[in-house]
């Protein structure tokens, strides 16, 4: 669904000039989507695509209109690989390809990076999964988020594994991203809140490691009872077969970054039952719940494959961009701007409202173990 510029031939550009506006064409609307679709992060990004996909999908068949006009959206899908610098490249293509909104970039450190680019082009951007606090504090009117941030997320965690889990030595690794850090440092941030005398013990990796033997020999010795990753599954995966290798069996937690159907698949038997806790950024409950099942047998139908994590925060933040544009009766960035900045859209995911800086209003978790290979929900918190 790449949007391609289409060549109008001489003769058929004559032809729809004589023909006036009775034979206008359709106003398209074009949506940027940015995400990981190469590396050891793909399936994320297939993921997000997918939601984005989908939406642009059923956006087209309702015939949606915007100023009393039927639209037709189209998907500007650019790979950014995970890597800040292919970031800003890849937003400066949709600003040169004058996009209406965009919805991403996946991770905390293209997102950052990216915003200010569509800040200084007057281009709303929704991220429907980069959890550093730091997006939102910039003061670009442009920047939106529709999921919890790494305060609540790492915050959350850091509480749940002193009080739930009485952890008393934890062993903190974070792969050092924008997001790994950030996550890795609220969770140490509410451990201590809650419990001051917890030991703690920090390891650094990168977001492409996989041989973990040193940092997990070295943590052994401190006999950890919890260990916390800030990361993606890539990396989380394999260090916890090597755990398994070394003899560690404690408990593992993450936050979002860990929290797809795919950690289990890459841990192989690394991952015993109940061993793992994460959070996703966002969660349902009472009726909300069937509407978020129902999206996910459609994916499964319409992608032959199981929602990751974010397929459906992606289907609501084009739904939320596409409402605003209705509601201010036109796709033009200036126009709707000031709609989406108020809106109050009810998707998959819940109420969608922002507060002033852009960030979910009454954002929620989700804490997930996993069981026989397969992600289940603990609790819903606020
Ligand atoms: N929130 C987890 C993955 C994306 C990111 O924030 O980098």
């Amino acid at each position: 669904m790449l949007f391609k510029t289409k060549m109008i031939p001489l003769v058929g550009a004559i032809a729809l000039a004589m023909a006036g506006s009775a034979f206008a064409q359709e106003t398209v609307v074009k949506i940027g989507h940015v995400a990981p679709m190469s590396g050891g992060q793909a399936h994320y990004g297939r993921d997000n695509a997918n939601g984005a996909i989908m939406a642009v999908e059923d956006l087209n068949a309702k015939g949606f209109m915007i100023g009393g006009k039927k639209v037709k959206f189209e998907l500007l899908a650019e790979d950014d690989a995970a890597d800040p610098k292919q970031g800003t490249a890849a937003a400066q293509k949709l600003v040169d390809a004058k996009v209406n909104g965009v919805i991403g970039h996946l991770n905390s450190g293209t997102t950052i990076p990216a915003s200010k680019i569509y800040f200084d082009a007057g281009i709303p951007q929704i991220s429907p999964s980069a959890t550093n606090p730091k997006y939102t504090q910039q003061g670009f009117n442009t920047a939106f988020r529709v999921v919890a941030n790494d305060g609540q997320l790492g915050g959350t965690l850091g509480r749940y594994a002193v009080t739930n889990l009485k952890g008393k030595s934890i062993a903190v690794i974070d792969d050092r991203t924008a997001y790994g850090q950030g996550v890795a440092d609220e969770f140490v941030k509410g451990a201590k809140a809650k419990f001051p005398g917890v030991q703690i013990v920090q390891q650094y990796t990168n977001d492409k490691a996989t041989d973990f033997n040193a940092i997990l020999t070295s943590i052994k010795a401190k006999k950890p009872d919890v260990v916390f990753f800030g990361g993606m599954d890539n990396v989380a995966g394999p260090m916890l077969r090597q755990m398994k290798q070394l003899g560690i069996n404690a408990k593992f937690m993450g936050g979002d970054g860990i929290c797809t159907t795919e950690l289990a698949k890459l841990a192989g038997d690394g991952m015993s039952d109940n061993q793992v806790i994460c959070a996703e950024a966002g969660g349902v409950t009472g009726p909300q719940q069937k509407v978020m099942d129902d999206f996910v047998a459609r994916y499964k139908k319409r992608f032959n494959l199981d929602v990751q994590i974010y397929a459906p925060y992606v289907y609501d933040a084009v739904m939320t961009m596409a409402t605003a544009m209705q509601k201010a009766g036109s796709a033009d960035p200036a126009k709707y701007l000031p709609a989406l900045a108020k809106i109050q859209y009810q998707g998959v995911t819940g109420t969608i409202a922002f507060d002033s800086k852009g960030d979910i209003k009454d954002g929620s978790l989700t804490l997930h173990t996993y069981r026989g290979g397969k992600k289940e929900k603990l609790a819903v918190v606020k």
